[in-house]
């Protein structure tokens, strides 16, 4: 398998579930701005979105959208319980979790890396987030993870969207559960591996 990545993006979340998940896959820098693979291919022609992450299969197929791909990946090996079983109630929640984070995390923070944003909107921004936010620490104060007291898939991908805020300078303090819930996922050897891995690709 190969992972299309850049640093800092919302791939970091596939990638830190095939550490926790132990398998080989090779893993290819993208050029945000320049759509040019490290190995000097045209991104689009990978994928047509233009947009990491990707995963491309060892049949061909790419798999484009981070929730899809942390799915199909937590589902090639289930002993590890990243995700719960398919058809089960569990499952739904975490599809629940994985579309409040896409929709209302990862797509309400993304804004504010426009530096074209005005200030006006940069402040709607912040304080929609800041009440999701808010959310997210009513249900860490009661849980260790999303799903309860497992870390799982959602975890890695909520994890990979918080870390944007230092960029945007919002202190994770005022949601002291959410804060601690970052600082426990940072310490995984899964996280450290994702991010060295990906500091070391060329
Ligand atoms: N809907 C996609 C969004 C992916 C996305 O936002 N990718 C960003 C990095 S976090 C990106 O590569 N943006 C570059 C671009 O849109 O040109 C998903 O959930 O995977």
């Amino acid at each position: 398998m190969k992972l299309y990545f850049a640093p800092h993006t919302c791939s970091l979340s596939p990638h830190i579930v095939l550490q926790e998940l132990g398998l080989a896959y090779e893993l290819i820098r993208v050029d945000n701005q320049t759509k040019l693979t490290s190995d000097g291919r045209d991104f689009r022609s990978i994928n047509p979105k233009g947009y990491v992450a990707a995963l491309e299969l060892g049949n061909g197929e790419v798999l484009t959208e981070g929730s899809a791909i942390v799915q199909y990946l937590a589902d090639l090996k289930p002993t590890a319980e990243l995700a719960p079983p398919q058809g089960s109630w569990q499952r739904v929640r975490l599809q629940e979790w994985l579309g409040f984070i896409s929709s209302e995390i990862h797509a309400g923070a993304a804004p504010l890396f426009n530096s074209a944003l005005p200030e006006a909107a940069r402040a709607i921004f912040r304080d929609k987030l800041a009440k999701r936010v808010t959310l997210l620490d009513t249900t860490l104060q009661q849980q260790a993870y999303l799903l309860g007291d497992k870390f799982s898939i959602a975890d890695a991908y909520l994890y990979t969207v918080l870390g944007w805020f230092k960029f945007f300078e919002i202190s994770l303090s005022p949601w002291p559960a959410v804060a601690a819930y970052e600082s426990r996922i940072t310490a995984r050897p899964s996280v450290q591996a994702a991010i060295r891995a990906e500091a070391e690709a060329p």
